[in-house]
């Protein structure tokens, strides 16, 4: 069985949050650190402890729910600490046996790879990304709560704790970055306003009733030394129960999307120009703006089908391995989760899985980006993933999936699918065509040729057990 109590919360359970703040650090004094670390271990939320957050959340929420007066969420907040393999080695702990190439050369190294643009100095590769994740991170707190009180309250209490702007400060701070979840109906949606968060692995022996839709997959997939972690035996002790954590800060160009979806719109019979453009921009993502599956409702929108966890999830491109009518093979959600395209050809994809918990970031449109339809302030998304492999799941999907234009391969893949509209990557390069916009004309295809996410930065971490911050990483 699982010890909860020994992996961090928002491993396996996602720390509730309405908001939440990423402080990456870089640390001081190592013998400092490592001391106000032993203090600060009991304060870091586990698994067995989200669980009865959550619980305590739902209870308010049945309490409330019927024309009480109490107020809608109650004050909850979870920390949670990771560190990238600069800061292993800036504590002087060997982490090599973490093994992973992509987290041991870390994210900037990295972004070549992932398809970020750049420019060369000399033979290195720069990427065009914000100026914090240009520095040496070596750790973060991840701090995510009901609301902004809460949240920063307890940042003030790491900066206390490890006695950030004094004299004996063992870190300091490069940069935090607050995401919110956002307001109104469009809680649970992300910036271009599907919703985001319906499919995420279960875990066989941790989730009870896991409803119908993928299988679920062992704990080794998300946690290190657990049945799944293909380098389970060549793990240092210390290692179990950690995970990685990859950090990407995604912008969004919203009006230019929505201007790109608009303009071509499909011209369908009985279609208002809303419904074409709403189906267009389905078929990029794979799910309408409610989150119903397009393999499963393919023409309208299905709000009642969206909401139900019985059904939302459970569809595998089963019908259309050969073609595209259903969904496009380019949709982000078929490029990232394949499902029967691969396993029908006896392929599995339980290594590729990941559990994401990103959250929204930066303002909701204003009225003069409406009106010339340009992006006036920065907006996007702050993804976070666990797996307990980069190399095997989030690099493989966005570098060998989402970034290439014949994946995935039907047995007869009549048309090439091209990069997946919402998060391929190409670097300089022009991001081609993508085919399947049009359901009753497979092979008509659409230039990708602007994109509207953005990479801007990020790092690869690690999330280790209580025991290895108490064991080995503190003093
Ligand atoms: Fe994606 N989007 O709004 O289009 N994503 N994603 N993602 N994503 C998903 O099924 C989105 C990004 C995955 O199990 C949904 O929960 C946006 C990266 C995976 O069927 C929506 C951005 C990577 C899944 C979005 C973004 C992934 C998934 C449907 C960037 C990995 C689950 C909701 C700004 C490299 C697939 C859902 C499955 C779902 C969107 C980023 C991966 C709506 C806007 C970088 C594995």
């Amino acid at each position: 069985a699982l010890d909860l109590k020994n992996i961090q919360g928002d491993i396996l359970s996602g720390l509730p949050k309405k908001t939440e703040t990423f402080y990456f650090f870089e640390i001081t004094d190592v013998t400092g650190f490592r001391t106000n670390l032993r203090d600060f271990v009991p304060v870091i939320k586990t698994v067995a402890q989200t669980l009865k957050d959550r619980e305590a959340i739902d209870k308010h929420k049945k309490e409330s729910g019927h024309g009480g007066h109490k107020p809608p969420t109650i004050p909850l907040v979870g920390v949670n600490i990771a560190f990238s393999h600069l800061g292993f080695a800036k504590l002087g702990i060997d982490d090599t046996k973490l093994v992973d190439t992509a987290f041991l050369s870390g994210q900037r190294q990295d972004a070549q790879t992932l398809g970020d643009k750049g420019t060369l100095d000399g033979d290195k590769f720069v990427p065009d990304w914000d100026a914090p994740f240009k520095q040496d991170i070596h750790g973060v707190f991840v701090v995510a709560g009901d609301s902004h009180v809460t949240v920063d309250r307890k940042v003030q209490l790491i900066e206390q704790r490890f006695k950030v702007g004094t004299p004996t400060a063992s870190i300091s701070k490069i940069v935090s970055i607050v995401g919110d979840v956002r307001p109104g109906d469009q809680d649970g949606h992300e910036h271009f306003g599907y919703l985001d968060g319906v499919s995420n692995p279960a875990i066989i022996g941790f989730d009870k009733n896991p409803p119908p839709g993928p299988a679920p997959v062992r704990p080794g997939v998300l946690l290190l030394g657990q049945d799944g972690d293909e380098d389970k035996d060549g793990r240092d002790p210390w290692m179990a129960d950690g995970s990685f954590l990859v950090f990407r800060q995604l912008f969004q160009n919203v009006p230019e999307f929505d201007e790109f979806v608009n303009t071509n719109r499909l011209q369908l019979p009985g279609l208002s120009a809303k419904e074409g453009a709403d189906l267009f921009g389905a078929r990029l993502v794979g799910r309408w703006k409610s989150g119903a599956p397009i393999d499963l409702t393919p023409f309208f929108d299905d709000p009642e089908l969206a909401d139900d966890p019985l059904r939302n999830n459970n569809f595998h491109f089963t019908a259309e391995r050969d073609f595209q009518k259903l969904c496009p093979f380019a949709a982000h959600i078929r490029k990232t989760l394949p499902r029967a395209d691969l396993e029908d050809l006896g392929f599995s994809i339980e290594n590729r899985r990941i559990a994401r918990r990103g959250i929204q970031f930066g303002p909701e449109l204003t009225r003069a980006e409406k009106q010339q339809k340009k992006t006036l302030l920065g907006r996007g998304l702050l993804f976070v993933s666990y797996q307990s492999s980069i190399v095997n799941g989030f690099q493989f999907i966005q570098q060998s999936w989402a970034n290439n234009a014949n994946f995935p391969f039907g047995e007869q893949t009549p048309e090439t699918p091209g990069l997946d509209p919402i998060i391929g990557q190409s670097g300089d390069a022009p991001r081609g065509l993508m085919s399947g916009v049009n359901p009753n004309t497979p092979a008509t295809t659409v230039d990708l040729k602007d994109v509207w996410v953005i990479p801007r930065g990020g790092e690869y971490f690690f999330s280790p057990s209580i025991k290895a911050l108490r064991e080995t990483i503190a003093l």
